[in-house]
């Protein structure tokens, strides 16, 4: 596996000195945040931060995420546009050694979480999510300001954009995914970049917006749209495993062995009765996933591709953004490397 720390650029409070003495780190994860969705990247800042990387004797060959514009999964007319802009994206990346490309195609939002700071009894913070706090929301009447929600929407937008997805549904939702992915896969396949969609995050409707990456049924309708390794999957544990229906193990073992893996975000979710969860300390005795399964999953089916901490909780003190602090995500990757030395050795690997 290739172990990576996803790193927000110059203004990350993390350095990139920092970042290199994790033991076993080889990439960085990164994106160009200089440009709004549906723009070119400059190349002048993909050579930078390559550069800056290999300074520091890591590499940039993965990237987290080229987004895709609301135009895009809406299917608004000038969609077609917007996809070869992402074209151009995916070939520029790749004339920088980007290897892989993560995106995802969640209407209107990224992850959905109630509270960013919840305190647990040992002191520390994470992301939640609490039914009770979002049941009464009704987004088309109330002012909602989730924590990490875009706040360049006003709430007039939020309620157009919420309303078009209504209509859209799933099934529209599906169709525009399979118009972009048709004519991305192919550019990619040509310059070497395998394509990592993220699932849902959580991975059920919420507020009406449709969700389509959530669930082993669905995973297999997105492979088999192009059956090709450029279209594959960045598998997060920690996403699909907010929903009791995800066996994650069982999942992993399965994309793993179809080599349509590309990316393994490894994290901890507590899950609840009523469906609400937590985010915690990455090892198993700390939620409700076995990454002890999902990490054996991966050994015995051969995996070779990205691997990175995802979000961990705010300890011993420190601040910044939310599930991206340092210290826990260190200590989820020290966890990692254990998982898979252990892994491997009993494999004889
Ligand atoms: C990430 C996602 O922070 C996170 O939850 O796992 O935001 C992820 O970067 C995107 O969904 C990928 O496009
Ligand atoms: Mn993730």
């Amino acid at each position: 596996m290739k172990l990576s720390f996803r790193w927000y650029g110059e203004t990350d409070p993390i350095s990139l000195q920092y970042i290199r003495q994790i033991p076993n780190m080889r990439s960085i994860v990164s994106a160009v945040y200089d440009v709004k969705p549906g723009e070119v990247w400059p190349e002048e800042s993909i050579a930078r931060m390559k550069q800056q990387v290999e300074e520091n004797g890591m590499l940039f060959d993965i990237v987290e995420s080229v987004p895709v514009p609301e135009e895009i999964k809406l299917g608004t007319p000038n969609a077609d546009e917007l996809i070869e802009v992402y074209c151009e994206n995916i070939r520029r990346c790749a004339k920088y050694g980007i290897k892989c490309i993560t995106y995802n195609f969640m209407p209107v939002f990224d992850w959905t979480r109630t509270q960013l700071d919840k305190e647990a009894a040992d002191g520390s913070t994470s992301l939640v999510m609490y039914w009770d706090q979002m049941r009464d929301l009704d987004p088309l009447k109330d002012d909602i300001h989730l924590p990490g929600w875009d706040s360049s929407y006003t709430q007039e937008e939020i309620r157009e954009l919420i309303s078009a997805y209504g209509e859209l549904g799933e099934e529209g939702l599906w169709r525009n995914l399979e118009i972009f992915l048709k004519r991305i896969i192919p550019v990619a396949e040509e310059v070497g970049v395998r394509m990592a969609i993220h699932p849902d995050d959580p991975p059920y409707p919420i507020f009406g917006i449709p969700r389509i990456i959530t669930c082993e049924k669905n995973l297999d309708r997105l492979l088999a749209i192009v059956d090709s390794p450029a279209n594959s999957l960045c598998l997060c544990t920690g996403s699909l495993g907010c929903a009791k229906f995800n066996d994650i193990p069982k999942m992993v073992r399965k994309y793993s062995a179809m080599d349509r893996i590309a990316f393994m975000h490894i994290r901890q979710v507590t899950l609840m009765e009523d469906g609400s969860f937590e985010e915690s300390g990455h090892l198993s005795s700390c939620g409700s996933l076995d990454m002890y399964e999902i990490v054996k999953a991966l050994v015995e089916t051969g995996f070779d591709g990205y691997v990175r901490p995802d979000h961990g909780r705010m300890i011993w003190g420190e601040t910044g953004k939310p599930g991206y602090g340092l210290f826990d995500r260190a200590l989820g990757a020290a966890y990692i490397n254990g998982l898979f030395e252990a892994c491997e050795k009993a494999e004889g690997k």
